[in-house]
């Protein structure tokens, strides 16, 4: 039996296969990391300049200080912060490409590309002030990725970020502006953040700090953009049901996993895929079976109910299968390891990004022009590798569970519309008032092995069902929920207390779906936590709430990637009591780390909290939320009474 962390079945067999085979998997590596530098985990090793690397020594005469003089307060800041820009660059960036996509789309140059959701387009048209009356859905497609390409490209530090201005409220558009964290253009956000922490510039940790909300911000625009222009690029998700696990890799067809993040070229494999199972049962499979990993895996699980294989920490045990016929990977969150482990199987590591390429694997150029058939070649490399498969390697672990995905705020809220249709946010609301629920709580984040896998997804979305919070879940924590059948009406039978019951009996009986409905309800991928913090502001608004008061928290309960911490930074800068499951590198200064744990309340109304322990951290979680409606509540009393004395 597998001695290693994790709390999935199928990982834990697979883990085993990797013991009997001699594959060191990264649960081998992070235990060989142990015991971890101190001064790197606290965030005190300062590498900014060649002096370094400098770590803060009290003991020592002058080294309480690095060469330079600088604190640890603001080698501790610094650090932070630049963790922000690196993930506020990835979001934007891939926003960015899907932008130029949809440009290209509109000035004719793509033909595999089409504008398929139009009701979207003169959603987000409207909501950014594009005209659409009367006007072609191509003139109008352009305009709108004109305006989300100016975003990078503004330099006019008075001009605010479109998107920002178009999502938030105006009480938090004042709080960003007076506390001059409103990003003018996302280029010049991340060029300035990275600048004002070069060596012997600003050591202000406050200043740094804010500098590097305005970077969150920016991450936020890149990843709101980046939502609206995939779903009209691609279509805006709508329930779907699927399964998820190890289990969805079929052992008698061609298997591709399609990882990473930006769905343009997985769209079209899965496009592809539909039009190719004649030429997988010609080399004597029974089809092709698309699965997912990371967040395009649930880009194509939301749009096409593309079934998940696993999240990011177990991506190499999909290899260890050996029925992996080819893995496809665009960008962010693909270990380097997998090209090793595929030699040691038939797999085929594609690489398939400029910006992202594994020595030695196997590097097909994405062509945006002719996208089809790219995705044909790659689909046609998998079924040769198919073709090498070895029977004797295979080993498929018995685990699935059924899915129920694909919620977009759009379908979300035309479920809501069948019980009120003429305000859904409404139901959610109705349900809070009541005392049914006490809030809701978004899931967010990877997976890190300083703790169990998975183990903090689990526990926490368990036991805040049982406390009556309504769950909303993206990324690798959406894809444990996903393995662990989380994402289905069992999940709902198992864990969720009697007010939460009550509010999915109405919703099912109102639904007409043909499954019931999910304990956690999955809003897609990492760019897409931008839609439930639309589902927060609509939640503030039909409320009549600051949005600072919204009976709202977001969890990160395994965070790993730089991304993880810009999407938490924004959260807090929005309001949002915001949980991360292991240390953050900010305890190394208790200036830096009260600012972000206590004085953010002040300011912006949300803060950070560290909790390692799951059950903790969701008591934590469930007295915010308490606390939130209690001073609603003694707020409208006092309210009613003022009134009633008048
Ligand atoms: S894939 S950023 S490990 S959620 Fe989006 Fe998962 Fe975190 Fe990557």
């Amino acid at each position: 039996m597998s001695e290693h962390k994790t709390i999935d079945v199928a990982a834990t067999q697979m883990l085993d296969k990797a013991k009997e085979i001699g594959f060191l998997t990264t649960f081998d590596r992070a235990k060989a990391q142990e015991p971890r530098c101190t001064f790197g985990n606290t965030g005190i090793c300062c590498r900014i300049c060649l002096q370094g690397p400098c770590r803060i020594l009290p003991k020592k005469p002058g080294g309480n200080k690095g060469i330079c003089g600088a604190m640890d307060y603001t080698i501790v800041a610094r650090n932070t912060v630049r963790y922000i820009a690196g993930g506020a660059a990835a979001h934007s960036d891939h926003g960015r490409e899907i932008a130029q996509t949809v440009l290209h789309v509109a000035e004719g140059k793509l033909k595999d590309y089409e504008i398929t959701d139009t009701k979207k387009l003169t959603a987000v048209a409207k909501k950014l002030g594009v005209a659409t009356e009367g006007r072609d859905v191509l003139a109008v497609a352009k305009d709108v990725a004109t305006l989300a390409l100016q975003e990078f490209a503004e330099t006019d530090e008075t001009k605010e970020l479109t998107w920002i201005k178009a999502d938030c409220p105006d009480d938090m558009l004042d709080v960003f502006r007076k506390t001059t964290i409103m990003p003018a253009g996302i280029n010049l956000s991340l060029a300035k953040l990275l600048h004002q922490t070069h060596a012997g510039n600003d050591s202000d940790p406050v200043n740094i700090i804010f500098g590097g909300l305005k970077a969150a911000l920016c991450d936020y625009d890149g990843m709101a953009l980046a939502t609206d222009l995939s779903d009209i690029l691609f279509g805006t998700g709508v329930p779907v049901v699927t399964e998820a696990n190890l289990g969805a890799i079929k052992a008698d067809k061609v298997n591709i996993a399609l990882h990473g993040h930006n769905p343009l070229l997985s769209q079209m494999v899965v496009k592809a895929a539909k039009e190719m199972q004649a030429e997988a049962k010609a080399a004597g499979a029974q089809g092709i079976n698309l699965v997912g990993i990371c967040c395009t895996g649930n880009e194509v699980l939301m749009r096409e109910g593309v079934a998940i294989a696993t999240n990011f920490a177990t991506q190499e045990l999909a290899v260890l299968t050996g029925a992996m016929d080819a893995m496809v990977v665009d960008v962010q969150c693909i270990m380097p390891s997998l090209r090793s482990l595929a030699d040691c199987f038939h797999t085929k590591i594609i690489t398939t990004m400029p910006i992202m390429k594994i020595p030695g694997s196997y590097h097909f150029a994405f062509d945006e022009e002719h996208a089809l058939d790219s995705a044909k070649e790659i689909i046609r490399i998998a079924i040769d590798a198919y073709k090498n498969r070895d029977v004797a390697k295979v080993s498929i672990p018995d685990v699935k569970h059924s899915v129920v995905a694909g919620f977009s705020l759009e379908s979300m809220m035309s479920i809501f519309a069948k019980i009120n249709p003429e305000n859904p946010i409404r139901v959610l609301v109705d349900a809070i008032e009541a005392g049914e629920i006490k809030g809701v709580a978004l899931f967010a984040g990877c997976n890190n092995l300083k703790g169990t896998h998975d183990e903090n997804h689990f526990t926490i979305a368990t036991e805040l069902a049982k406390q009556d919070v309504f769950l909303v879940g993206t990324g690798c924590a959406a894809q444990c929920f996903a393995k662990e059948g989380l994402l289905n009406g069992e999940g709902v039978k198992k864990y969720a207390g009697e007010g939460l019951k009550k509010l999915y009996a109405r919703l099912n009986a109102a639904a007409g779906l043909t499954a019931e409905l999910p304990l956690v309800f999955h809003m897609g991928s990492c760019v897409d936590n931008s839609r439930a913090q639309q589902l927060a502001v609509a939640l503030g608004k039909e409320m009549g709430l600051e949005y600072r008061d919204v009976p709202y928290v977001a969890t990160a309960p395994e965070a790993m990637s730089e991304k993880a911490v810009s999407i938490g930074s924004w959260n807090v800068a929005m309001g949002n009591p915001t949980h991360v499951g292991v240390v953050a590198p900010t305890v190394g200064s208790q200036l830096v780390n009260d600012v972000v744990t206590k004085i953010a309340e002040d300011v912006f109304g949300g803060f950070f909290f560290w909790e390692t322990d799951p059950v903790k951290a969701s008591a934590r979680l469930v007295e915010i939320l308490e606390e939130r409606n209690w001073k609603n509540a003694m707020r409208k009393k006092a309210r009613d009474a003022k009134a009633e004395a008048n």
